[in-house]
């Protein structure tokens, strides 16, 4: 299924210009007719599932009293819908079911190394997660039921005390807005937000992305050099050393010349652009934790597509797949960026591919990382 955003009385363009990163924007009926991808039974089955992140969240209206319990749940954990004011938060759902990974393909035109996860969370009647904000960008796609969002910017967050969840102390929302299935509500990051169920069985899709900080980027990318061969060099390098040093009368000071090598040893990795974006293009398209391919022993090469749990990214010298790198060019490199686009390729396509490319996706088939696509 192709799932297209009806943007209504703008372009994805305006969109892109005018509220992405910037401000709230409601689109009523951004998918007309829609209907749920998975039924409620099935969503608390992936919460009862040990690969599945999932959260149950329990409100007491009267004491504003908040808890919180992780799953994996088994099926008597989760209450009765008749129940009021509670919610079960189920994340990474694309990376389980094949329906809700090509409903987001809709939202691949803000790229694919932003996009992080469908997070479907389903309430009963007044369940929500309270007032809050998120550090990065959400569409919120009312997938069944109904929500109502009160929505508006804070300028200094304040936190709940006591509270098990991270949540806004005196939120005064700006707008209040009915969601109905097939209605999206997209918010940039930081903006304060509360949504409650109206009525039972409400469901909704949060589209959400990756917004890493510097020191989270650095931390994995420096990791990641570190970890790879072409570091040899450096780890094989040369070692401190101080002949000719006097003896000290301060043992417990760092040498001076020990704070230069050290120094100049991050340096040092600063000073490989090329092989930091390699390790950046691995970091990006590591799959998450808790993710498994299915290995196949007999595969036949023909049109395929990228297994819903991969994730591939190209840049002008390497395309990345699954966490590792390949360096690509000339008609091979052509073939391999638009798997990571089109997310598949045709059987012409494949056939055009060199003996070693050829071998490479037999590899990959093989791994589970793609699968044959069904001709149609
Ligand atoms: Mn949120």
């Amino acid at each position: 299924m192709n799932w297209t955003i009806q943007w209504g009385a703008i372009t994805q363009a305006q969109f892109m210009s005018r509220h992405w990163q910037q401000r709230p924007l409601l689109v009523r009926q951004a998918f007309a007719g829609f209907k749920p991808l998975l039924g409620v039974e099935q969503l608390f089955e992936l919460a009862c599932h040990e690969d599945v992140e999932s959260r149950l969240i329990r409100h007491d209206g009267l004491f504003n009293d908040w808890s919180v319990t992780h799953g994996p749940f088994t099926r008597r954990q989760i209450p009765s819908p008749k129940k009021p004011h509670w919610t079960v938060l189920v994340q990474g759902v694309d990376l389980h079911n094949d329906a809700v990974s090509q409903l987001m393909r809709a939202f691949r035109f803000i790229g694919e190394a932003r996009l992080d996860d469908l997070m479907i969370s389903y309430a009963s009647h007044g369940g929500g997660v309270g007032p809050h904000l998120d550090n990065y960008d959400v569409f919120l796609l009312q997938a069944q039921g109904v929500r109502e969002w009160r929505i508006g910017p804070v300028k200094r967050p304040q936190w709940q005390a006591g509270a098990p969840l991270k949540l806004l102390h005196q939120f005064k929302p700006q707008e209040v807005i009915q969601l109905h299935p097939g209605d999206m509500l997209y918010l940039p990051p930081g903006y304060g937000h509360d949504g409650v169920a109206v009525g039972p069985d409400c469901m909704t899709y949060s589209i959400g992305f990756r917004a890493p900080t510097q020191g989270e980027l650095a931390h994995h990318v420096l990791q990641r050099h570190l970890e790879t061969d072409n570091t040899d060099e450096l780890a094989h390098g040369q070692r401190y050393a101080d002949a000719g040093i006097r003896p000290t009368a301060t043992p417990g000071r760092i040498p001076p010349a020990l704070q230069d090598f050290g120094l100049q040893a991050v340096t040092a990795l600063l000073s490989q652009p090329q092989a930091l974006r390699l390790a950046l293009g691995e970091v990006l398209t590591e799959p998450k934790p808790r993710v498994w391919f299915t290995a196949r022993s007999r595969v036949k090469l023909g049109a395929c597509q990228l297994d819903r749990q991969s994730r591939m990214l190209w840049d002008n010298t390497h395309v990345f797949l699954n966490g590792e790198a390949w360096k690509v060019k000339g008609e091979d490199a052509r073939l391999l960026r638009q798997l990571a686009d089109e997310r598949q390729l045709s059987e012409v396509q494949v056939r055009s591919a060199s003996t070693d490319l050829q071998a490479l996706l037999r590899d990959w088939l093989q791994q589970g990382w793609l699968q044959p696509l069904g001709r149609s």
